[in-house]
């Protein structure tokens, strides 16, 4: 055979497998036969790429003049598959739509609801009472100096009244000598009375604050003990604050808390920081006093400490205390919460169990 009779057999083949190639093109219905399609003619061994590689053994002239228009048919069988799978795929998709029911009114799959921590709901509360009462939140380190837990609020060193908080001391390494002047005298607060002196040092009367937030003793936990757990304070200071501002004002906080029917009382206690003390307690919640095992037959829980502001925490705050005089009062969020929902387990609070957390909507 010569140049030219090979040349001319290579032509008559390609075109043949070209018509041969559009005309089953023509025929095939799904994606699978569009893809063996592909695969017969144009794949890695497909015949017309198998017929493709030996043009090269063809004389130059014919190269030249074949392998152009070859390439632009190989190019244009190529579109046509593209074209056909787009056109496969358009109709796969609309056979599905067309064989799915949508119901735009049905109502969607809910997501699971999340609620407040108890703890935070009740936070939340008192705030929101306090603040009606004139209130404003403030807040302040957890990490404090001896200084501000202790010694301003009247609790001086080897005093008895140390013994009433338990504290976890830090025991940081001094990063420089002027550190070292503090190393030893941090600490967590044991209260939230820290924020108060901050907020007195930095302030004139009249103020009313509170300082709700997490505190820490050192403490064996049990089911009404743990080492953290979270407080509210109130300080109001002003001209001629007296005693009746406090019960009346404690009170009013109570009925707010608990409802319209709770009644209170007011007996003395014992604070460093306070002059007279007092505490306050509510009527059983669970008897409304009969007496009963939550209240230990007495018809009374303690709920908060209060009293008038020492005038030694005014001195160390640099306010007169002949000028001015103030109240304060603390309360602790678990318990007013454990008593509200009748939590049995303080712990409960801290474990995070969602079956616990999905209890207070
Ligand atoms: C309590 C009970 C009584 C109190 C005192 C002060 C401050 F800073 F003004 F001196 N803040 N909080 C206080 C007084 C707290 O908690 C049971």
């Amino acid at each position: 055979m010569t140049a030219k009779t090979d040349s001319k057999a290579w032509k008559e083949s390609w075109e043949t497998r070209c018509r041969e190639a559009k005309e089953s093109l023509a025929g095939h219905a799904t994606l699978e036969a569009l893809e063996a399609l592909r695969l017969k003619y144009l794949g890695r061994k497909g015949s017309l790429t198998e017929l493709l590689k030996t043009l090269k053994d063809l004389p130059l002239e014919a190269r030249r003049e074949l392998g152009g228009p070859a390439n632009a048919q190989k190019e244009e069988i190529l579109g046509l598959i593209e074209a056909s799978r787009g056109s496969l795929e358009h109709q796969s998709r609309e056979r599905e739509i067309a064989g799915t029911r949508l119901d735009p009114t049905l109502p969607g799959v809910p997501s699971p609801q999340g609620y407040r921590h108890p703890l935070t709901q009740i936070i939340a509360e008192t705030a929101d009472i306090l603040g009606r009462l004139g209130f404003s939140w403030a807040e302040g380190p957890l990490i404090e100096t001896n200084y501000y837990n202790f010694e301003a609020l009247n609790i001086p060193a080897h005093h008895p009244a140390r013994d009433m908080f338990d504290t976890f001391y830090l025991k940081l390494a001094p990063k420089s000598p002027e550190a070292a002047g503090e190393h030893g005298n941090l600490l967590l607060r044991t209260h939230t009375s820290p924020v108060q002196i901050r907020r007195m040092e930095s302030a004139r009367p009249p103020l009313r604050i509170i300082s709700p937030g997490r505190v820490f003793r050192h403490e064996a936990v049990d089911a009404t003990h743990s080492a953290v757990f979270h407080q509210v304070e109130g300080l109001y200071v002003d001209h001629h604050v007296t005693l009746a501002d406090l019960k009346g004002t404690l009170h009013a906080f109570m009925q707010a808390l608990f409802g319209p029917k709770t009644r209170t009382r007011f007996r003395p206690s014992f604070f460093p920081f306070t002059e007279p003390s007092a505490e306050m307690d509510v009527q059983c919640l669970f008897c409304s006093g009969s007496g009963c095992g939550l209240c230990k037959r007495s018809g009374w829980l303690e709920i908060l400490g209060a009293g008038l502001v020492h005038p030694n925490v005014f001195k160390a705050v640099d306010y007169d205390p002949e000028a001015w005089s103030g109240f304060a009062f603390g309360l602790g969020i678990e318990r007013v919460a454990m008593l509200r929902w009748g939590i049995p387990d303080i712990r409960m609070f801290y474990q995070n169990d969602i079956r616990f957390l999905e209890q207070f909507p």
